[in-house]
């Protein structure tokens, strides 16, 4: 794909974000699409955002359960990015009239003490520069229809992104074992989906540092203060208007936002 149809590309992704109507995927007129120029364009569509005065909050990594990894027959996770726009307060709503399709999934985030730069860096090391830990839920919304992509698409699309709505921060216990935690995600009362932080590539900070890694080879590094999702926990659930939607995630906390039309 040349420069001038990355940032056309760009234009279209953004424009159905705005305009909230889904677009046919890409890779539709573009089959070998490859994943290095789908972050070019998901790029072109980050500077399209903070051009609009929007700014990063921090990086998300998406696809790291190994079901959905195996589903979509890809060896690593993805990474987009979370604009202030999209934080919804904690108890919150959002309006499904602002959105296409959107799903909900439980997740958890890190906010970091120190920075963490590539390449080589562990689970380990994740760990010892996290401060803080937070209960999250984030509302993926594919501009593609049905919800329907391949991986340089979603790419391409920021990973989904949407809303997130962000729960207390916790200090990080010494000895707390993220993969064990245990986190529930609810729908009106009923639980809809459960998980344990080992969905998360073994554990979250495993997805933390493949991101490090990732971002090595732009020769950018996760910054400290920013804040990191680490990557669905449950799976991601279809919402409607009127449904009240919370999260539990053993040790950290509940996060609440509610669905207006
Ligand atoms: C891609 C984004 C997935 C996660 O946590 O896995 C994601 C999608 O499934 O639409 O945010
Ligand atoms: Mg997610």
């Amino acid at each position: 794909m040349n420069t001038a149809a990355l940032k056309d590309t760009a234009r279209l992704l953004y424009l159905a974000e705005t305009e909230k109507r889904e677009v046919e995927r890409i890779t539709k007129d573009y089959p070998e699409l490859t994943v290095e120029e789908a972050y070019a364009i998901q790029e072109e569509l980050i500077q399209l955002k903070l051009w609009d005065g929007n700014s990063i909050i921090g990086p998300k990594m998406g696809l790291t359960s190994r079901a959905k990894m195996k589903q979509m027959n890809v060896e690593e996770p993805i990474y987009g990015y979370i604009f202030e726009d999209m934080i919804v307060p904690n108890g919150g709503s959002i309006r499904m009239n602002e959105l296409i399709h959107p799903k909900v999934e439980a997740e958890i985030a890190f906010v970091l003490g120190e920075d963490i730069e590539g390449p080589g860096v562990t689970k380990e090391q994740v760990l010892e520069a996290v401060a803080e830990l937070i209960p999250v839920l984030e509302v993926i919304d594919s501009r593609y229809e049905n919800f329907s992509f391949t991986l340089p698409d979603v790419i391409a699309d920021n990973a989904s992104s949407s809303r997130v709505v962000l729960g207390e921060k916790v200090k990080k216990p010494d000895d707390f074992k993220l993969d064990e935690a245990r986190v529930s995600l609810m729908i009106n009362g009923e639980v809809k989906e459960r998980g344990t932080g080992a969905a998360v590539v073994g554990h979250p900070a495993n997805s933390a540092a493949m991101l490090a890694n990732m971002l090595s080879r732009k020769k950018q590094k996760l910054a400290a203060g920013s804040i990191i999702l680490t990557g669905g926990v449950t799976g991601a659930v279809m919402l409607q208007p009127g449904d009240r939607v919370s999260a539990q995630v053993e040790g950290l906390g509940d996060v609440s936002f509610s669905v207006k039309p």
